[in-house]
């Protein structure tokens, strides 16, 4: 199974609270994956190489991800949709952390963010992208207070790890990787990735395949009960 390339579509962006609630009532049972983390850390560009090259915008300046961004995308077999199975979901979620933005804009951001975790169906997945260069920053730290009580499938992804040239940079990835695991119970998953040189992706992308798949049959099973 892949995730078919291009299959990726736009379907809104949004900013208000009113309309999260819209998106989830009417979805309750929408199944997928959605892309958080510090501003410039990569969540548009590693979006781009796995879901499709023009899904999402990359920005040249940190910060431009503002909206929720939603999308959907298929699951298929050499580049051909399994159309048994539905469109999943996709979240391009706006960076936090971004010293520039103001007291009110940060204020948008965690209310709009602390509705979206607590009302986000179980059926979707976090990816948390983390800069491998830079793991575990104060925001990073905040973030996963909002995450400590969620019960949603937790990953880290590291990225940016072609820019580590020496083993000693990887040998001390490994080290921060077990360090995260017992500080973050709820974490599942921590991965190396790079958007750039597409390092990790094709186990990143069957982790989000197998997610998906499992969430959907276990929602099928339920119905037929
Ligand atoms: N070297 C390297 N650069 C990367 C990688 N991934 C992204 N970048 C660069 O990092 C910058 C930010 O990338 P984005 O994908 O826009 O980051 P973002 O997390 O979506 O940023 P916001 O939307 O502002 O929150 C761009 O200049 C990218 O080209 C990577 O794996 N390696
Ligand atoms: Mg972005």
């Amino acid at each position: 199974m892949e995730i078919i390339r291009g299959s990726a579509h736009f379907q809104l962006g949004l900013d208000q609270i009113e309309q999260l609630d819209h998106l989830f009532q009417m979805n309750p049972e929408m199944v997928g994956v959605a892309f958080v983390g510090r501003s410039n850390v990569g969540k548009s560009s590693l979006i781009n190489t796995l879901f499709g090259k023009k899904t999402a915008k990359v920005s040249k300046t940190p910060g431009r991800t503002r909206e929720i961004n939603v999308f959907s995308f298929n699951l298929g077999e050499r580049g051909k949709i399994d159309d048994t199975l539905p469109p999943f979901i996709l979240f391009d979620l706006p960076g936090y952390g971004h010293a520039e933005v103001s007291k009110q804009m940060l204020k948008n951001w965690q209310q709009l963010m602390s509705s979206f975790f607590e009302f986000l169906p179980t059926s979707v997945s976090l990816i948390n992208i983390q800069d491998a260069r830079h793991p575990d920053q104060n925001a990073d730290q905040q973030f996963h207070q909002f995450l400590r009580t969620s019960p949603h499938y937790t990953i880290i992804s590291f990225n940016k790890i072609d820019k580590f040239k020496k083993q000693k940079e990887k040998a001390a990835l490994e080290k921060k990787k077990k360090e995260l695991f017992s500080k973050y119970k709820w974490v599942k998953q921590i991965n190396f990735v790079s958007a750039e040189n597409g390092d990790g992706l094709p186990q990143l992308e069957q982790d989000i395949i197998g997610f998906c798949l499992e969430q959907y049959n276990f929602l099928q099973d339920l119905k037929e009960d």
